[in-house]
Parts: structure tokens; sequence; C-alpha cells
């Protein structure tokens, strides 16, 4: 049912408006005057559909819609002024205050219902606009196989996270994750049955994360966490549940359960480089959780401060 805001000073055609309306169809709410009107219209949730009588106590019918138009944050909301004026520069006066339309008392509700109507059509043209654009938004983000985050929407979360850390001396941590002996799950299962695993794979190691972990998919079978806040020993905690969750249980594909385990390294910001050095790390981590015999977890070598490091190099010479 679609909710209607009726501001009208004078309580007959108050009434008479919400009787009209109710028999339309329509769910209303009502307001005595411009200022209960604002606030109806300001809050969350408030109705997209309004009639505004253009003289009130308070605040005049234009004055409502110039001050609902400035919430620019606000769900676009239809704007009907409801005048006795007729002379032209008045209108135009009320358009300009943000109004979409106007009917003149004493109205005809047959017109009513009709301009009531085009308004509508044009809050269900924006309702599809916006879900058009959330569409496009989520398409631009995700990988279409997983559902995950793509690789460069992850590597942006990355740079997010690691300015945060920074900024609030806070931890951070990145796993870079791949999938033991893939060619051979494709090779016995077939391709399809392969991207499959990785959709289910994906979906298993979602539900491991905590909601402000982000997970992407970073190349072919290989994946990447940005944990923020997680130290070394926190990122290890997570880097074993996936690891066990993936391990436990085959993975449901088409062609059937399909055992699959996953190889991981694990790297700690330390304060100093940023993404591609951090990613770098965990890389050489997740190459030595490879040649260690797969499955399994692996952290990146220490970093040493820099000047411990340039006197260690120095007592190499
Ligand atoms: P390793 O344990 O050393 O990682 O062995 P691996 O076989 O997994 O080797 P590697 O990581 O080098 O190869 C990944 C394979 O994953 C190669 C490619 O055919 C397959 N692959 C990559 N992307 C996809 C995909 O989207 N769908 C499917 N089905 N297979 C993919
Ligand atoms: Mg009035
Ligand atoms: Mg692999
Ligand atoms: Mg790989």
């Amino acid at each position: 049912m679609t909710r209607i805001l009726i501001a009208e000073d004078a309580p007959v055609s108050r009434r008479l408006l919400q009787a009209l309306l109710t028999q339309w169809g329509y769910s209303v709410e009502v307001a005595k005057d411009g200022v209960e009107a604002l606030e109806a219209l300001l809050r969350p949730g408030a109705p997209q559909l309004a009639i505004l009588d253009w003289e009130m106590p308070g605040l005049s019918g234009p004055e409502v819609c110039h001050r609902a138009r400035a919430r620019s944050d606000a769900e676009y909301c239809y704007l009907l002024l409801l005048t006795s004026r007729d002379g032209r520069t008045d209108l135009v006066q009320g358009l300009r205050a943000g109004a979409d339309d106007y009917v003149t008392k004493p109205f005809d509700p047959g017109e009513l219902q009709a301009r009531l109507r085009t308004g509508e059509r044009i809050l269900a043209l924006q309702r599809q606009f916006l879900e058009a654009q959330e569409a496009l938004r989520l398409q631009a983000s995700r990988d279409s196989l997983t559902g995950l985050y793509n690789r460069r929407v992850v590597l942006e979360r990355l740079d997010e996270e690691l300015a945060r850390a920074g900024r609030e001396a806070s931890e951070l941590s990145v796993l870079i994750l791949d999938a033991d002996h893939f060619k051979r799950v494709n090779d016995r299962y077939g391709h399809q049955a392969g991207d499959d695993t990785l959709h289910e794979l994906a979906s298993r190691l979602g539900s491991v994360l905590r909601p402000y972990d982000s997970l992407g998919r970073y190349g072919g079978e290989e994946l990447i966490a940005v944990l923020p806040g997680c130290d070394e020993e926190g990122a290890l905690e997570v880097a074993e549940r996936m690891r066990s969750a993936v391990d436990s249980i085959p993975l449901a594909t088409r062609a059937g359960p399909v055992p699959l385990t996953i190889s991981i390294g694990s790297a700690t910001w330390s304060g100093r480089g940023n993404g591609d050095t951090l990613i770098a790390r965990a890389d050489e981590a997740l190459y030595r959780a490879k040649s260690a015999g797969r499955n399994r977890v692996e952290k990146a070598a220490l970093v040493l401060p820099r000047a411990i490091a340039s006197v260690e190099q120095a007592a190499l010479v």
C-alpha cells in the first residue's frame, strides 16, 4: 500500500482528503501544520508521496518543500502543493521551492487522483533506477563465479585498511590462499565441477570470517583475505579455521562431493611497507606451505626493523 502524507491545517479539508485517499487505497499519515509536515518528511522511512497545503501555520507548503529538498541524503519524495491561489507567479514560486506539481482548491477529485498516479509512476521509475544502479555497483565489485570481491576491489580494501591501520596504529593481516592440486580437480571432475568447487570454497570460507574482513578472488584459484585489527596470532587462528573448514568436509558440486585442501600464507603488517610488500610476504609464506606438503598454514618471515637490519647487513660485510 502506498503511503502518503497529508499536511493541511483546516480540519474539514483534512478529513475530506483523508477519507478520499483512504478510499483510493492509500495508507494516510496526517500533519496539522508545516512544522509537523517537515518532521514527518525527514523522519527515516517517511512516506514518499505528500500533499501539502500552501497556507499553513508554522511553515508554508513551499517552505516545507524547500527545506525537505535541502536534505539531499533523504529518499526522493514526490511533493504536491494544494493551493487556492492561481496567480502564475505564486505557482512558479511553489515549483521553484521544490514542489513537483500542484492542484488548485477546490480540487476536482478525478484530477487529484490522476496527478497522484503521475507521482507514483515517477517514484516507481526512480526505484527502478536505484535498483539498476545498485545491481551495477555489485556487478562491478564482485567476481561472478565466486561472488567474492574481485581483485581490484579487494586490493582497494587492503589499501584503505592499511591507511587506517597507519592512522590508528592498529593491526592488520593478510592471508593468501591457494587450492591444492587444483589441476587434478579439473582433470578428474571436469572444469565445470571445478567451477562449482571454487564457488563452494568461497562460501565456506566466507562463513569463517568476521563481518569486517574482506575476502576476494586474487587470481584463478587463489584468494586473498584482508583482516583488519588482526595480529599475527589472530591471523594464524583464522587461517587454521579456514584450512580445517575446507579439509573437513568435501565440497558439493554437480559431479558429486569433491575433497579439497588449501594452503595459506599469512603476513601481518609491521608498520612499514605497502600492500604489495605485505602480499609478497604472504606469497612467500604460501610458497613454503606448498613445499612443506600443502594443506597447511605458514606465516611470513619476521620483518626486522630497519636499524637492526642494517646493523646485521653491516656485520655481514
Ligand atoms: P598447487 O597445489 O601447487 O597449487 O597445484 P595446482 O594444480 O593448484 O596448481 P596451480 O595453482 O598453479 O594451478 C591452478 C589451476 O587452477 C590451473 C587452472 O586450470 C585452474 N583454475 C584457475 N581458475 C579456474 C577457474 O575459474 N575454474 C576452474 N575450473 N579452474 C580454474
Ligand atoms: Mg491552509
Ligand atoms: Mg593451486
Ligand atoms: Mg594457483
